[in-house]
């Protein structure tokens, strides 16, 4: 991947500003050096590389979009694209520690919280001093988060939190939790649970073959007294939560783009390199086919994100063209993975190129953020008005 360029093959550079181009230029670079050398190895072993934090906090990774004075990098939604991108360009596992962070706890602090949270924790977030995660899934609860039954009672000077979370990225190593409970009353509230509260723990979910550079853990709460000041005030209902994942899904719809890249562009110059009966494989048509539509593919992809991006910026992109856009990205960065795996024959499942890795990844991003199906009945339900999902 030294020699990475990004397809552009309809010029979607020239729509782009200066200040877009210099920042995905900056995460480019960041990518190349501090990622792709140690990649491989980090999801080998499974482990989440804590060493490049610092480095996403200086691409402006976490928190692209949340303005400058609490420590983002005040930039605006095709930046925060953009960034998305390169780092799903490296591996999807890195990008979920910079989705979760900016848009999933940066985000709802930002939009949800007291002017005291903000400060007490958004520029900590930003530098990667504190790391955060975001508990909504549950064991039993998973497309219907509404159902959720992690609760906390009011005990007068405190609140008593009970239950437990799945699938929680960055959970292991967390500083903080944004959790979402149901009060007494049934409503959904979001929370900032700390590491250190007594009976709060986060134990890591092992053997996953998917994702494996990224860590992902349960959060339990025995009896979690959680103080009143860390309830975040602004916002109730199911649709706190899922406004957060409005910011994290269009997010991924561009980080599926980096995936799909790195794979096209590795099959692309693999194939002209790999001689079979005495031609390059790229001189077959059954390759070229294959190749030309992963360029096609990854071209819708890149207008579809880009003007979805500008829906964004001006404040009018709905959830469901961002459901549209998530489904579409990632089906089509999962479908060029396997796709360009078959390419390079036997060498496509080793560890030495990155699209097994990047295969196996997108099965993660494929099902989190909302399914691929849930995307599809959103679309269904917003052309149709009925919903489809009981
Ligand atoms: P429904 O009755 O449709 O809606 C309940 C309330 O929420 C409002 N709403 C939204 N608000 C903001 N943004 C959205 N996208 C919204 N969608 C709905 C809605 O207006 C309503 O408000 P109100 O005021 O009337 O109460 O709710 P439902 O229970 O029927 O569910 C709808 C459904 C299925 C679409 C929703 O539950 C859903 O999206 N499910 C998928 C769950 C999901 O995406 N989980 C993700 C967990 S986090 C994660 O995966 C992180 S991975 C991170 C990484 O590593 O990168
Ligand atoms: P289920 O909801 O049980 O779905 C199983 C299958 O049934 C799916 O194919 C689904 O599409 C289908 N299905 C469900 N409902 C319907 C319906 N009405 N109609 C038709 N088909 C349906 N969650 C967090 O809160 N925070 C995180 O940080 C986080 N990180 C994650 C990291 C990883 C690596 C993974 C794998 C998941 C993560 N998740 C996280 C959880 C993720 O959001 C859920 O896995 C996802 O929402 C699906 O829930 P589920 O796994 O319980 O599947």
């Amino acid at each position: 991947t030294d020699n990475f360029q990004a397809p552009d093959y309809y010029n979607i550079d020239e729509l782009l500003t200066d200040e877009h181009k210099i920042v995905r230029d900056a995460a480019r670079e960041w990518v190349k050096r501090e990622i792709s050398p140690i990649i491989e190895d980090a999801a080998q072993k499974a482990e989440f590389p804590k060493s490049i934090i610092s480095g996403l906090a200086e691409i402006g990774a976490f928190g692209p979009y949340i303005p400058e004075e609490y420590g983002g990098a005040g930039l605006d939604q095709i930046s925060y694209g953009l960034i998305m991108q390169e780092i799903e360009r490296g591996d999807s596992g890195v990008r979920s520690t910079a989705s979760v962070q900016s848009s999933l706890v940066m985000f709802p602090i930002y939009k949800y919280g007291t002017e005291e949270q903000r400060k007490k924790y958004l520029p900590k977030l930003a530098s990667g001093e504190f790391m955060g995660c975001f508990g909504l899934t549950e064991p039993d609860h998973g497309s219907n988060p509404g159902g959720m039954t992690t609760n906390f009672k009011d005990k007068g000077d405190h609140y008593l939190l009970n239950g437990a979370k799945m699938w929680i990225s960055n959970a292991p190593f967390a500083d903080i939790a944004v959790v979402w409970a149901k009060d007494e009353n049934g409503r959904i509230h979001g929370l900032i649970v700390e590491r250190g509260m007594e009976g709060f723990s986060t134990p890591e979910t092992h053997n996953k073959w998917s994702l494996r550079a990224s860590a992902t853990g349960e959060l339990i709460f025995d009896n979690v007294k959680v103080p009143k000041e860390n309830l975040m005030p602004n916002k109730s209902g199911l649709g706190a939560p899922l406004g957060c994942l409005d910011s994290a899904r269009y997010g991924i719809a561009w980080g599926a783009i980096g995936a799909a890249m790195d794979c096209y562009d590795t099959a692309l110059r693999y194939a002209k390199e790999r001689v079979q009966f005495d031609k390059p494989i790229a001189g077959t048509q059954l390759q070229q086919k294959k190749l030309a539509e992963m360029i096609t593919e990854i071209t819708k992809a890149q207008l579809m994100a880009w003007r979805l991006g500008v829906l964004k910026n001006e404040g009018k992109a709905t959830s469901a063209q961002i459901s549209m856009a998530k489904r579409n990205n990632v089906e089509m960065a999962i479908k060029i993975a396997r796709e360009a795996r078959q390419i390079l024959g036997g060498m496509g499942i080793t560890g030495e190129y990155s699209i097994m890795r990047h295969m196996m990844n997108l099965e993660s991003v494929i099902t989190y953020e909302g399914t691929h199906d849930i995307h599809l009945l959103i679309t269904g339900m917003d052309i149709t008005g009925i919903p489809a999902f009981q």
